[in-house]
């Protein structure tokens, strides 16, 4: 009855996934392509069959207990799921999916780029040329400093934290990690990573560091301000991962005076609204939510998603079922 599956998405995904959406399903698109709001995401879910949401769209508890008993099925467009409450869609035998997997090569590249970019100066050289500003080389014109043989510490070694584990390798790091469970003895070898059971003490050691954990109510500021100030005043932070992971405004303190050298993010506490402390700083690279955006990974998310309904649709259970914990 995939014919009669009715599919409401929250936002215009590529050309090619709408269609063959429409082709196989009952589809309500967003052909207006902002979110849709808290009022809209309530009517939505009463009539759909499926919703297909976004980071943009907040599906709390509030938005799953409007929902009616139609729906049967939240499929993310995206890995990342802390803008759903899954505990409360589990509850009322709501499935949950994501796309995990395709994206993790083309977030771990931006991580890199960001590794890359901000002890490089590579943003500051950009503009200063681009402003006419440039005079010409000298010997001691924007250095910055190497990334080779210094060490990066990851937090959460998931898929995307591994992908950024073999990068770093690639660039003569030494990949430290700090994980709620350890890898298996295997896993950890074939990545050549260290595991720090104790945070803070990884966080003392290490001259990068690359947020790659789920957004969850025990990862919400983790990097807080007393945590960041384990940090010694070179390191520098990559987020690639969710805003609220870091306490923004005391992360542009310690950067601002000095106690942490800078930061390289992709995402933010209350996007698309960014700190204007952080813009005033020269050492911070700025990207606007990017991780994930290639054609090849959306259409792979997109995809993924197809794939997840059309299983719910024909009665078997859908592969990227996110289990709450
Ligand atoms: C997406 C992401 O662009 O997958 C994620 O968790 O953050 C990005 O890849 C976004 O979440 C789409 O919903």
């Amino acid at each position: 009855n995939r014919q009669r599956t009715k599919v409401v998405v929250t936002r215009k995904l590529p050309d090619n996934i709408e269609t063959r959406m429409a082709e196989l399903f009952d589809v309500q698109l967003n052909l207006a392509d902002k979110p849709l709001g808290k009022e809209g995401l309530m009517k939505a879910v009463q009539t759909a069959d499926v919703l297909v949401p976004t980071v943009t769209d907040n599906v709390d508890a509030e938005v799953i207990a409007a929902a009616g008993k139609n729906l049967k099925m939240i499929a993310n467009f995206g890995a990342g799921v802390n803008h759903i409450d899954t505990k409360a869609a589990h509850e009322k035998g709501i499935v949950v999916t994501n796309t995990p997997g395709v994206l993790t090569e083309d977030t771990a590249d931006l991580a890199m780029a960001l590794l890359l970019s901000v002890p490089r100066r590579l943003f500051e050289g950009e503009k200063i040329l681009r402003a006419g500003e440039w005079t010409g080389w000298t010997p001691t014109f924007l250095m910055g400093h190497r990334i080779q043989g210094k060490r990066l510490g990851i937090i959460g070694m998931g898929r995307i934290g591994s992908a950024i584990a073999r990068r770093a390798k690639a660039f003569n790091m030494a990949v430290h990690y700090h994980k709620r469970t350890r890898l298996p003895e295997d896993v950890e070898a074939e990545l050549e990573a260290t595991y720090w059971d104790d945070l803070d003490e990884m966080l003392s050691r290490m001259d990068f560091v690359s947020v790659n954990c789920p957004l969850t109510d025990k990862t919400h500021h983790l990097l807080d301000r007393t945590r960041m100030k384990k940090l010694q005043p070179h390191a520098v932070i990559i987020n690639t991962a969710r805003g609220e992971i870091i306490d923004e405004e005391a992360l542009a303190d310690l950067i601002e005076v000095g106690r942490i050298a800078g930061a390289g993010l992709d995402v933010f506490e209350q996007e698309p609204e960014i700190n204007p402390k952080l813009l005033e700083l020269d050492n911070v690279v700025l990207l606007p939510h990017m991780g994930s955006a290639t054609v090849e990974a959306r259409m792979a998310m997109g995809e993924k998603v197809l794939i997840n309904i059309r299983a719910y649709a024909d009665g078997h259970r859908p592969p990227d079922r996110v289990i709450p914990s």
